[in-house]
């Protein structure tokens, strides 16, 4: 017997498309005893909205989010708006009871995050953010290879997010295209926006980070403010370069930029172990990298397997073996993993307080940034 799951999405840009097109597949795919329905569209400019409503399917559209979160025909709430709204509208869905799905970064520092964990915790209310490249097939392989102890004793980490977007100086800051530039609206620049999926995927295949040094930078230092109309200082960093400690005894070494020329979303990482190295390039998604030095000397060597097969995770949901699939599937298989929580009572990962430990690890990065000092993050990683 299904059961509907009334979503209630607030905002609706980019991330919007990518959570509404998963409700909406969601169920063809991935047998769940939920199944999603568009309830409410909830965004300011009610032509707009009005247009995405009707382009997705969502069967009303609301103006202030205010109205929705207490509206008994929702049972969830998923937030798609800029960063610095994550925390009022989370806090207080979770105090109407409702679930809530909420867009990365979690919130726009710790201490605002703290305050969300507390209340979907207190709530009891089950609890997500779209952390969503954890879920590519050949991500989540890399998961599987270092939990089974192929790699053996890790020593290196490396990740590093590269785009080019923000390098004229002619773009301004703010407002609904270009929030993600003003420091107000996003809490940061690059680190909480880029950097900070790399090191959800880094906690959640290396574990917990204890301690960073790094450096960042704003190289366009003065941008007009969509807002106000005014040239305004431009608060948010621009590139972000880390070093840190893994509790394990790695060491990580991190790069995130919107400065770096031919590169869109170059986002990579690299696991060294004892035994053997695994690397994952965005560019090339479906493919995960794996030298294993215990392979017979005359063929030793980098294999580059392609993630498509149906024992791999997630595919066999999908086509055929060697049939890829692409990066809007890593949200349906967030999704579809959310939906299996609520069937078995787990907590749906990465949970708000996984998420949190994301937020501490950014928070030092950026004291450490103005400290020019080895920052303690303060995480506790608990998630298996
Ligand atoms: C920024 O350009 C952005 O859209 C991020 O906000 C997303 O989180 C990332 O996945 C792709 O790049």
């Amino acid at each position: 017997m299904t059961q509907d799951l009334r979503i209630a999405m607030i905002g609706y840009g980019f991330m919007g498309k990518t959570h509404s097109h998963a409700y909406r597949t969601v169920n063809n795919f991935f047998p769940r005893k939920h199944r999603p329905v568009l309830q409410v569209l909830c965004a300011r400019d009610s032509a707009k909205a009005k247009e995405f409503a009707e382009t997705w399917g969502y069967r009303h559209v609301v103006g202030d989010w205010r109205d929705v979160v207490n509206r008994s025909d929702v049972d969830a709430i998923d937030i798609c708006t800029p960063n610095d709204l994550h925390a009022e509208i989370a806090i207080a869905a979770a105090n109407a009871g409702k679930m809530v799905l909420c867009e990365k970064p979690l919130s726009i520092n710790a201490a605002e995050g703290e305050r969300m964990v507390r209340a979907v915790e207190s709530a009891g209310v089950a609890n997500t953010v779209w952390y969503n490249y954890r879920r590519i097939p050949a991500v989540t392989l890399a998961k599987q290879l270092v939990a089974e102890g192929r790699l053996g004793r890790i020593f290196h980490f490396r990740a590093q997010f590269l785009q080019d977007w923000t390098i004229s100086a002619d773009l301004p800051q703010g407002g609904t295209g270009l929030w993600r530039l003003d420091a107000g609206a996003a809490g940061s620049g690059v680190t909480g926006d880029l950097l900070a999926h790399c090191i959800d995927t880094a906690q959640w295949l290396n574990g917990g980070i204890s301690r960073v040094v790094a450096r960042t930078e704003t190289f366009i230092r003065r941008r007009m403010h969509v807002l106000t109309g005014k040239v305004e200082d431009v608060g948010i960093d621009d590139a972000c370069e880390v070093l840190c400690d893994f509790t394990n005894g790695s060491l990580g070494n991190f790069e995130s930029t919107r400065y770096a020329r031919g590169h869109k979303a170059k986002y990579t990482f690299e696991i060294n172990g004892e035994n053997a190295s695994v690397a994952w390039d965005l560019h090339d998604l479906h493919r995960l990298q794996y030298f294993d030095h215990r392979d017979e000397g005359i063929i030793r060597g980098w294999h580059s397997v392609h993630v498509t097969d149906g024992d791999h995770p997630y595919m066999k949901q999908w086509w055929v073996p060697g049939l890829a699939i692409g990066y809007e599937h890593s949200f349906i298989h967030q999704l579809a993993d959310f939906l299996g929580s609520l069937e078995t009572g787990a907590p749906a990962h990465p949970t708000f307080r996984d998420a949190l430990q994301t937020g501490k690890v950014c928070d030092a990065i950026l004291r450490s940034a103005k400290s020019s000092r080895w920052e303690e993050t303060g995480v506790d990683w608990r998630e298996r």
